[in-house]
């Protein structure tokens, strides 16, 4: 993992955040996006089967677990989005994978049952489409594969947005041990709004710095205000180790017993449920810092690492998977609703306005999915977070600043300080200043040879090509730290925990740091983010 600033959040989270850097640092490299495939042989056509595998956790632990993955090897084209290489799908996955068609697609899913025999019967449930199933056998929500059998669900895609899947058999169970997933509808269309104005603009900073485009889309839904600049998708879920080693005995015990014969099955009791494992798209922290399709998780191939730079629109698509709901904290911003369950939530009276509520906590609740909108601009911090000084001799630290109609610095996208809040331009953020920065700020930060923070500590509370070079200590020319790990020219964002606000569910297994929680990184302009591996 790159070096971070981790200033800012820790004026909030001290204490989470120290602990968290130190972890942090085992991982090699951050990535992001919302990863799946988009079908075998026919575009919507997903030939997944149902099976078991070990989970990996931070703790060392593997979790015997049941997941959806690819029967089939997906065709290599199938892997979106392009630019991320290096895109599998194993037999088993949690979450299964994510499954990406368009507005109006016909999806066929062909599912096989991989399952133990003591397993019984399994199946998949697609909420908010009319399914039509072929084969299989009847089960109480839905038609069903028995082990070694097959069934296929049949429908068309007719809502965009985030939606889930998971099993509708026994869901107490194999929702439980890990049988659930993602489906990401595209609009069919892309509303013009999104190719003019700041979308456009945005795009333009992008290709001037060299990123590539992440997006599944350009659009979260067939609406003007749905445009996004980056994507990414959380699936929340829990693990009881309990139940998961309690089956794993049982089918161990019954072995190849006659599927549906006297004694072929399991009896797993799923209360009282003491979930231990909390995880955010089937990783635990730190392990949903590593890559997507990272080596080391053969069967969580998604992790949660969200980047962005100021002013970018994010889509986050949320997902509650497990039984249990948790507080999803977004820090830094509210985060703008715009959809549950793929329904846009527009005015009554004016139906090109959203009327979606910006959310503190976007809480994930078993089964529902949220679209939602977020951007961080540094709007409100009170000082310059590029640290520019009109007096300095620094070119970097006397740009200009010219706001738009929003107070925004949006004339130029090529700008390094594109999008900056013109309001704070100039201001420090120091009373007595460190560094090539103008004095008279709100606050008064610690000389940083004193602060020592370790290797990840960036030495400087601004954003920006060399913005950690100019900020050095009263006390040396270099702040402690940024020799070692954090060169000027790397990588120096802003830090902020994402995490479920039920503390206990940022532990492993009762140990901190751990569980649903995760690191959003504001990267200055000119860093180059790249979600690929
Ligand atoms: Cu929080």
């Amino acid at each position: 993992m790159r070096p971070i600033n981790m200033k800012i959040a820790i004026l909030k989270k001290r204490l989470i955040l120290a602990a968290m850097v130190a972890v942090a640092s085992l991982a090699p490299m951050v990535h992001a996006a919302a990863p799946g495939i988009t079908g075998t042989g026919t575009a919507g056509t997903f030939n997944l089967t149902a099976q078991t595998a070990y989970l990996t956790q931070p703790d060392g632990q593997s979790i015997y677990s049941w997941g959806y993955g690819c029967s089939t090897a997906p065709d290599s084209g199938s892997f979106a989005p392009s630019a991320i290489a290096g895109g599998f799908c194993n037999t088993m996955q949690v979450p299964g994978p994510t499954l990406i068609v368009t507005e109006g697609q016909t999806v066929t899913v062909n599912l096989s049952n991989g399952l133990p025999s003591s397993a019984g019967n399994t199946s998949i449930l697609f909420p908010g489409f009319q399914v039509t199933t072929s084969g299989g056998a009847p089960g109480l929500l839905t038609q069903e594969a028995a082990p070694g059998g097959s069934v296929t669900y049949t429908f068309v895609a007719s809502t965009p947005g985030t939606h889930s899947y998971y099993s509708g058999t026994q869901g107490d169970l194999q929702v439980e041990m890990g049988l659930f997933g993602a489906i990401i509808v595209l609009p069919s269309s892309v509303p013009s709004a999104c190719t003019s104005g700041l979308p456009a603009k945005n795009l333009a900073a992008e290709a001037h710095w060299g990123e590539k485009d992440f997006r599944l889309s350009q659009a979260a839904y067939d609406h003007a205000k749905t445009c996004y600049d980056r994507e990414y998708l959380f699936q929340f879920s829990e693990v009881d180790p309990r139940i998961h080693s309690l089956a794993l005995a049982q089918v161990t015990a019954l072995g190849a017993c006659t599927a549906g014969a006297a004694g072929c099955s399991l009896q797993v009791p799923t209360e009282p449920y003491h979930p231990a494992y909390f995880m955010i798209n089937g990783r635990s922290m730190p392990d949903d810092m590593d890559p997507n399709y990272a080596y080391q998780y053969p069967h969580q191939p998604y992790n949660g690492n969200p980047h962005l730079h100021p002013g970018e629109t994010v889509l986050l698509r949320i997902i509650g998977q497990g039984r249990w709901q948790h507080p999803f904290h977004e820090h830094a911003n509210h985060v703008r609703i715009l959809a549950r369950d793929g329904n846009l939530i527009l005015s009554q009276s004016d139906d090109t306005l959203l009327a979606g509520p910006a959310l503190f906590t976007t809480t994930t609740t078993p089964g529902i999915t949220m679209d939602g909108l977020f951007y961080y601009t540094g709007r409100g911090l009170n000082w310059d977070m590029y640290a520019h000084n009109p007096t300095s001799a620094d070119p970097l630290a006397t740009l200009g600043c010219t706001p738009d109609a929003n107070g925004y610095n949006t004339g130029d996208p090529t700008a390094i300080n594109y999008y900056e809040w013109c309001q704070d331009h100039n201001k420090p953020l120091q009373a007595a200043p460190f560094g090539d920065v103008a004095s008279g700020g709100p606050a008064t930060l610690p000389d940083p040879n004193i602060l020592t923070n370790g290797a990840w500590y960036g030495g400087s509370p601004y954003l920006g090509a060399n913005a950690t070079a100019r900020a050095v200590g009263t006390t040396g020319t270099t702040p402690p730290s940024g020799t070692i790990a954090n060169s000027p020219g790397g990588e120096a964002g802003f830090a902020f925990m994402w995490h479920s606000h039920n503390e206990r569910e940022i532990t492993t297994n009762n140990a901190f740091p751990g569980g649903m929680m995760m690191m959003m990184l504001v990267d200055s302009r000119e860093f180059v983010i790249d979600e690929s591996n």
